[in-house]
């Protein structure tokens, strides 16, 4: 009886006010587990709220539910952040992942719940931690049964989204039979496989496949062929009228060709900062190199984000995963 996601359930069970919350710049996974949590929770008559570091993104507005987030604002949250019974965060290892709001989690006074499949946390004091599991919304599905709600079909597709985003349709290294057996679940309870997959990989803007070109045509390789990288500029994303939510899925595209075992997306901010997305395959781990540059994720996909001119990040980055690959040999 003490599995934890007994102990995760019956936390929200005994709580009244629950506050949850996902990483900023949120995705499929993050949201696809807050709003299946707040369906199940709203079941039982609970007083939830889903609170974000940002506005939720046009290719999520299809969630059942999700016109309910709010953007965080310190001086009409921090009250409700200090007083809720239960915060639970959702797919993210630390609570500075949560971005502006990560001081009024640390200071409240309510259970601090943790549901996730990262690793590395500093946060969190009732946990449903499994860093095997292929999305967080795989852990929300056993909340949720523990939970003894109805499986609604709102519920199952806000799940399914989440399996299906974080595994890029079942195509990672970490998806299992687990995940493809929960999905199969979640599709039987009324999950729309069109809707999600029409939603999440149907419905870029035009300019994205112009800007995919031109990133596939400009990828550079190291020598041995096993590095594999692009860089996106600002500029390109204004000649190409998009933002940097359209390069979802660049990066594994350049780690697509034989040989490749690591490949790495550069994309600059818009105020100095360079974002660094790496995946990595073969005996190539790729958050250790995340963590170099102040960032981390999973074994095969993770990031950082470094403040500084794009060019000599560049070099630093390749450097650090030259070094990499030769100790991974
Ligand atoms: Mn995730």
């Amino acid at each position: 009886m003490n599995k934890p996601s007994s102990l995760v359930a019956q936390t929200l069970i005994d709580s009244r006010t629950i506050l949850l919350t996902t990483h900023k710049d949120p995705d499929g996974d993050g949201l696809g587990a807050a709003t299946a949590l707040y369906h199940a929770l709203s079941q039982l008559g609970k007083d939830v709220r889903l609170i974000i570091n940002d506005p939720v993104p046009q290719r999520y507005s299809f969630l059942y539910g999700i016109e309910v987030s709010e953007v965080y604002k310190n001086d009409s949250h921090d009250v409700a952040i200090s007083h809720a019974d239960a915060i639970v965060l959702l797919d993210a290892a630390t609570a500075s992942r949560t971005g502006r709001m990560h001081r009024a989690l640390l200071s409240a006074s309510g259970h601090k719940v943790v549901i996730d499949h990262h690793p590395i946390r500093e946060w969190g004091d009732v946990k449903l931690v499994n860093t095997k599991a292929a999305s967080t919304c795989e852990l929300v599905e056993q909340i949720v049964v523990a939970l003894e709600v109805e499986i609604t079909p709102q519920i199952a597709e806000a799940l399914y989204t989440g399996m299906v985003y974080d595994t890029q349709c079942f195509m990672t290294p970490n998806t299992t039979s687990i995940t493809h057996k929960l999905a199969a679940q979640m599709l039987t309870a009324g999950a729309s496989l069109e809707r999600v997959h029409d939603a999440l990989f149907g419905s870029w803007p035009q300019g994205r496949l112009g800007l995919q070109g031109r990133f596939l045509s400009g990828l550079k390789s190291d020598t041995s062929g096993r590095i594999s990288w692009g860089i996106i500029k600002q500029e390109d994303l204004h000649e190409y009228q998009v933002d940097a939510a359209v390069l979802d899925g660049f990066v594994n595209m350049a780690l697509s060709t034989a040989g490749t075992e690591l490949a790495i997306l550069f994309t600059e901010g818009k105020t100095g900062e360079v974002g660094l997305s790496f995946r990595g395959r073969g005996g190539v781990v790729v958050n250790t190199l995340a963590e170099l540059f102040g960032g981390g994720g999973h074994r095969r996909a993770a990031g950082a984000s470094v403040k500084g001119d794009i060019e000599i990040i560049v070099c630093e980055v390749l450097q650090a995963a030259t070094d990499l690959l030769s100790e991974a040999k």
